[in-house]
C-alpha cells in the first residue's frame, strides 16, 4: 500500500511528468509517484488518471476522458503540452524579439482545441517595447486580449493585472525562451520554489526541471493553477487540415465568406475575399504571410 492517504483506484491529476514517471495528485492534495505500463505514456500534465498501488508507488491504469488537449504536431513527432486546461496565456517579450509565426501557431492550436487564449507582452521597461506592441496590433484588433507587463520591474502591477485573469482557472503558460514565463510563475505562485523542489525530489530530475511541464497551484484551496512549460522553437500544426486553417485565424476567416468559390484557398483564386481584404489593408501583411506559410506546410505544397 502507498504510504500516502491517497487511495489507489481513485482518480488523480497528473501534475508533472518525466519520461515514464508521473507525479499524480489526489483531490486532497496528496501526491504519489506513478509509473506508466508501456514504454510511452499517453498521460500528460493535466490529465485525470486512475492508478493502482505498486509498493510505495503507483502504476497508471487509465487516462480518463479529456475536455481538451493542446499539442503540436511536427513532421515526425507529436508533443503534448497539457490536457484539461481552461485557457492559454502566450508570453512574449520586447526582447528577445519573438517569432510572430510561433505566436500565431500557438493561437491556432488553441482555437482548434477550443481553448480561449490571451497574450502577455512582457518587458514594458525596455525601449523596444513599442515596436513589439505594434507587432501585436493585429491580435488586439481581432479581439485577443494583450496584457502589457513588466514582470521584473513592476511585479505588483503584474500581479494585479494577472490575478483576476487566473482566478478559478487552469492556465497553460507557453512562449519562447527568455520571455519571462518562469518570472511570471514565481511572481504568482508564492511557494513555487517549494513546489519545484517537491516535484524534482519525487521525479529525481535535479534542481531545475526546465525540461518538464509542471502544474502549480496558486492558492491553498487549489482552485487556480498555472502550468509552466519549457520554451519551444518549433510549433507544427500537421494535425490541422489546410482547408480548416482560415477558420482558425479569425481575421482571415471573417473574409472567407466573401470568396466566390466555397473551396477557395485564398492564394490566387479570382473573387477571393481574403485577397481583397489584404489589398484594402484590412488584413495585416504579416498575418497573411503566416497564413500562406502554414497553408503550404499543411497542404504539402
Ligand atoms: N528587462 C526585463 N527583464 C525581465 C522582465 N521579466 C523577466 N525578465 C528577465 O528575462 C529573463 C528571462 O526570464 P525567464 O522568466 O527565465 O524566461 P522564461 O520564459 O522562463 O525562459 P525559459 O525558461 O528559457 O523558457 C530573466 O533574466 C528575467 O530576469 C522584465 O519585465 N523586464
Ligand atoms: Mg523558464
Ligand atoms: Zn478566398
Amino acid at each position: 500500500m502507498p504510504s500516502s492517504p491517497f487511495l489507489a483506484d481513485t482518480p488523480g491529476r497528473v501534475v508533472s511528468g518525466h519520461g515514464r514517471r508521473l507525479l499524480v495528485e489526489g483531490d486532497g492534495g496528496e501526491r504519489v509517484l506513478c509509473h506508466t505500463r508501456g514504454k510511452k505514456s499517453d498521460a500528460v500534465v493535466g490529465d485525470r488518471v486512475r492508478w493502482k498501488a505498486s509498493g510505495d508507488e503507483g502504476v497508471i491504469d487509465a487516462v480518463l476522458p479529456r475536455t481538451n488537449l493542446l499539442y503540436r504536431q511536427d513532421e515526425w513527432k507529436t508533443k503534448a503540452f497539457a490536457a484539461n486546461i481552461d485557457q492559454l496565456l502566450v508570453v512574449v517579450a520586447a526582447e528577445p524579439v519573438f517569432s510572430e509565426s510561433q505566436l500565431a501557431r500557438a493561437l491556432i492550436a488553441a482555437a482548434d482545441a477550443g481553448i480561449p487564449a490571451r497574450i502577455a507582452l512582457n518587458k514594458r521597461d525596455l525601449a523596444s517595447f513599442a515596436a513589439a506592441r505594434a507587432r501585436l496590433a493585429p491580435y488586439a484588433a481581432m479581439g485577443i486580449e494583450v496584457i502589457e507587463l513588466a514582470l521584473k520591474q513592476d511585479g505588483a502591477d503584474g500581479r494585479a493585472r494577472l490575478a483576476p485573469l487566473l482566478a478559478g482557472r487552469a492556465t497553460l503558460v507557453l512562449g519562447p525562451s527568455g520571455a519571462g514565463k518562469s518570472t511570471l510563475v514565481n511572481l504568482m505562485v508564492s511557494d513555487a520554489g517549494a513546489q519545484i523542489g517537491e516535484i524534482s525530489r519525487a521525479l529525481n530530475t535535479g534542481r531545475h526541471t526546465t525540461t518538464a511541464t509542471q502544474w502549480y497551484w496558486l492558492d491553498r484551496e487549489r482552485t487556480s493553477a498555472l502550468i509552466d512549460s519549457p520554451g519551444f522553437q518549433e510549433f507544427g500544426l500537421r494535425h490541422i487540415g489546410a482547408d480548416r486553417l482560415a477558420g482558425l485565424m479569425p481575421d482571415i476567416g471573417v473574409h472567407a465568406s466573401e470568396c466566390r468559390f466555397y473551396n477557395c484557398t485564398h492564394r490566387h483564386e479570382p473573387g477571393c475575399g481574403v485577397l481583397a481584404a489584404v489589398e484594402r489593408g484590412e488584413i495585416a501583411e504579416s498575418r497573411y504571410r503566416i497564413y500562406r506559410e502554414i497553408f503550404e506546410e499543411l497542404a504539402g505544397a
